[in-house]
């Protein structure tokens, strides 16, 4: 069922022949130019107009009452309300041990550089309605804004044509279980944009959603086109792909697990990756028997075979677990599974990937909902650069400069020289001007 590309026998560039989709974000930059410019110029009609035209419906007031969150989290069924709390517990442990303390480095005497981590003020969140609803993606973009001490958080989520033009009740729910009471029935370029510069949200202009600092949150190409266009109006977290996984893995791997492992997130999205990359052609032969067993019996089949079937999925032969690890590298997955013998020296030794999963009993699916972590993770190959959300994506470090008379006297004529060489004297005189009388 998974394409073979055989890398045995060893490829200098093993980057250049992995499987990856190519999405065109630009193209769809110039698609929602139009639309973000009007909500910029026009505000609540012409979010309104765009709401109507892609989802089918909108309420004539885009903010969600408080009643009708709370109202959702009555309709929770205690199941799901169970797992949720689970989930948001093991995450706020997990991101209250992020929160960075503020540090003074003595340079010289009399001469210090303090970091004050200080949080974005107002933060939006986008919690995507598309082919699969999220309440866990709440839980993930709320959990680190509020451990990082963020004071304005509000969530946008498309509205839905079956719950009366109103998000996802069980988004909603989360919403309501986390604290949160600011949220907006808007999704897609829209949503952005009215996240980024604000704009007035009933047709009588009597309440507003007022512009954010900092846009996070994955969402369709059209989400990610609107936050590629709109960084600098506005902070944007990462252009958030198709979802990925990728395994490693030995003939010590169950192959049902993998199988079941690759599934779990081809689940997602037609356009999802999933790859193997295995020294052992037995295991890639038994996962090949378990796809075409667990895939027709599998409530998504259609979208996951092809997904599986896509250019961006397959299985990578190497000739040893070593080559294995570069190969894993090259491609930087959004999740990695390690499932080999001593993954867990494996897995130390990985540089390139949002976040690893390792050993048997540490699939992608515990990640994506209740291990903790969080499931916000950079696609695409941008884990070579990016980490996932975390507190730290909400904080800014702000350096606090003080130096006594002394001190700056001392370490003067070294900024003197400094700003000849680059022809700006005045920053010279800013210094100099402070000990008159003094030759430097
Ligand atoms: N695997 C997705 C997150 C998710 N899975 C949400 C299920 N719900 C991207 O990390
Ligand atoms: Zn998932």
């Amino acid at each position: 069922m998974l394409t073979r590309i055989d890398l045995r026998g060893g490829t200098p560039d093993p980057r250049r022949l992995l499987p990856r989709a190519q999405l065109d974000v630009s193209v769809a930059v110039e698609r929602i130019r139009p639309l973000v410019e009007a909500v910029r110029e026009h505000g609540y009609s012409a979010i309104r107009e765009a709401s109507v035209r892609f989802d089918g419906v909108s309420p004539e007031c885009l903010r969600v009452p408080v009643e009708a969150i709370r109202a959702a989290e009555g309709t929770l069924d205690p199941q799901v309300r169970a797992a949720l709390l689970e989930s948001i517990s093991r995450a706020r442990k997990v991101h209250a041990d992020q929160r960075r303390a503020d540090h003074t480095t003595q340079v010289v005497p009399g001469g210090t550089v303090t970091e004050r981590w200080v949080p974005v003020d107002r933060v939006g969140l986008y919690v995507p309605g598309g082919l699969a609803m999220y309440p866990s993606t709440v839980v993930m973009n709320v959990v680190p804004a509020q451990a990082a001490g963020v004071r304005s958080l509000v969530v946008v989520s498309p509205p839905q044509q079956d719950n009366g033009g109103l998000p996802d009740p069980r988004v909603l729910a989360a919403c309501a279980l986390l604290g949160v009471d600011e949220v907006y029935a808007v999704g897609g370029a829209q949503a952005v944009a009215m996240l980024a510069y604000g704009a007035a949200v009933d047709p009588a202009g009597a309440e507003r959603c007022a512009p954010v600092d900092l846009v996070t949150g994955p969402g369709n190409i059209w989400v990610t086109a609107a936050k590629r266009l709109l960084r600098g109006v506005v902070g944007i977290d990462a252009e958030a792909g198709p979802t990925e996984i990728a395994i490693l893995a030995d003939d010590t791997a169950d192959p049902a697990h993998v199988a079941a492992d690759l599934i779990s997130q081809a689940e997602h999205d037609p356009l999802a990756a999933s790859v193997l990359v295995t020294p052992s052609l037995t295991l890639a032969d038994a996962v090949d028997a378990e796809l075409a067993r667990q895939v027709p019996a599998a409530k998504h089949a259609e979208r996951i075979s092809t997904a599986l079937r896509g250019e961006q999925s397959g299985v990578v032969l190497v000739d040893d677990l070593e080559a294995g690890l570069r190969v894993v590298d090259a491609y930087a997955a959004e999740h990695l599974e390690i499932q080999t013998e001593h993954a867990r020296d494996w897995a130390m030794r990985v540089r390139n990937a949002g976040a690893i999963f390792v050993g048997a009993w540490s699939p992608v699916s515990l990640g994506d909902y209740c291990a903790g972590s969080n499931h916000v993770l950079p696609t695409g190959g941008c884990a070579r650069h990016s980490s996932g959300l975390s507190v730290q994506s909400f904080l800014r470090g702000i350096h606090l400069v003080e130096y006594t008379r002394d001190a700056l006297r001392e370490v003067a004529p070294h900024v003197v020289t400094l700003a000849g060489v680059e022809d700006l004297p005045a920053h010279g005189q800013a210094v100099s001007v402070r000990f008159p009388g003094e030759t430097s």
